[in-house]
């Protein structure tokens, strides 16, 4: 049973919820909602955020997805958002754009005069856009998460970690070196600055022969080769773009990178020495390949001798060949009817 302290403990929270939510949104530092084409596949963001005369709401894509048209309705009330049984009718909404012709942004600068609104006014807004796309199947492609905080620029993480997505399985290698037996769950290791090397793209990447006890252990030379996958939703018979960059570690001579696609007789090994490199050489490779179920592992295994320096990777990419046509709508709270659709609220500063 809660207490008076418990009583005080929630409206404090309150308090703070309600103070954070009402901070101040700036076109440099808007409310961010992310925009969800056919309920669940990022394709992007709906921004939001006012000045002292207008509201503003930009709709932007991203992943090779585009806008084909918006509808945008913005009211005090959920009440006052078009509705039949509690499903939103897009055209029935009084700001659209409907002929954006593959845009990668739109933008609705609104009066907040004509909306009834001044400060602190909470605004619903539903954000909806017609869209064109093609679903990214990898999550995580990039090694971004999680993100790399040591001084050396590089650290080891745990299969199953939280962003990681990725599972990780050791490969080959003793599993006793120096004295120490080799640590379960398996390790993936990812570089930020490390040296100062550079990224196939963004900030990080994942080195395939990685490491048992990260920057600060006493162990070098270890066997840490490792297998990587994801099990990716596929459709049988459906083509993709699997794409991927593999570099050389920079000094290190043995580098083989091996890549498995399964839902086809699909195997591809790269490798190439690293000696006399002083930062990242990326090459990238782009295959067609072909699902045959309603599940294809994807993985990349590190085949060179096990002694903690080996292939980097970075880029990973599964795209579908069709585009999709999909609706999308900027996310947040459900609407009461049977639909998936979603609106976002707003307080006005
Ligand atoms: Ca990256
Ligand atoms: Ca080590
Ligand atoms: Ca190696």
């Amino acid at each position: 049973m809660l207490g008076k302290k418990g009583f005080a403990a929630i409206a404090a929270v309150g308090i703070l919820l309600l103070a954070s939510s009402a901070r101040a949104h700036t076109e440099d530092v808007p409310f961010v909602a992310d925009l969800l084409a056919g309920r669940h596949m990022d394709a992007g963001e709906v921004r939001v955020w006012n000045d002292g005369d207008n509201l503003h709401v930009e709709y932007r894509t991203i992943g090779g997805w585009h806008l084909y048209e918006t509808h945008l309705a913005v009211a005090t009330s959920l009440a006052d958002i078009p509705q039949r049984k509690g499903n939103p009718p897009p055209g029935r909404f009084a700001y659209k754009h409907e002929d954006l012709d593959g845009a990668s942004s739109d933008s609705y600068v609104i009066e907040l005069a004509d909306l009834g609104a001044d400060a602190d006014t909470l605004l619903y807004i539903a954000a909806h856009a017609e869209v064109r796309g093609r679903e990214e199947l990898v999550q995580n492609g990039g090694f971004e998460a999680p993100v790399v905080t040591t001084p050396e620029g590089w650290d080891i993480f745990d299969s199953g970690t939280a962003g990681l997505c990725w599972i990780v399985q050791w490969y080959d290698g003793a599993r006793n070196y120096g004295g120490e037996t080799r640590p379960e769950p398996a390790h993936l290791e990812l570089h930020s600055e490390a040296n100062n090397w550079t990224p196939y793209e963004g900030d990080q990447y994942a080195e395939l022969d990685a490491d048992w006890d990260g920057p600060s252990g006493a162990l070098t030379g270890e066997p840490a080769s490792v297998e990587i996958y994801q099990d990716l939703q596929t459709e049988a018979g459906a083509v993709y773009t699997l794409s991927y960059a593999f570099s050389p570690r920079p000094g290190n001579a043995d580098n083989v990178l091996l890549v498995e696609w399964d839902g086809q007789p699909f195997n591809q090994q790269h490798s190439a020495s690293g000696v006399g490199l002083s930062d990242t050489s990326w090459t990238e490779f782009t295959h067609t390949v072909t699902a045959t179920s309603s599940s294809t592992c994807l993985s990349f295994t590190e085949l060179g001798s096990a002694d903690s320096l080996g292939s980097l990777l970075d880029g990973v990419s599964v795209l579908g060949v069709e585009e999709q046509e999909e609706s999308a709508w900027g996310d947040g709270y459900d609407f009461p009817g049977k639909n998936w659709a979603t609106y976002i609220t707003y307080t006005v500063q």
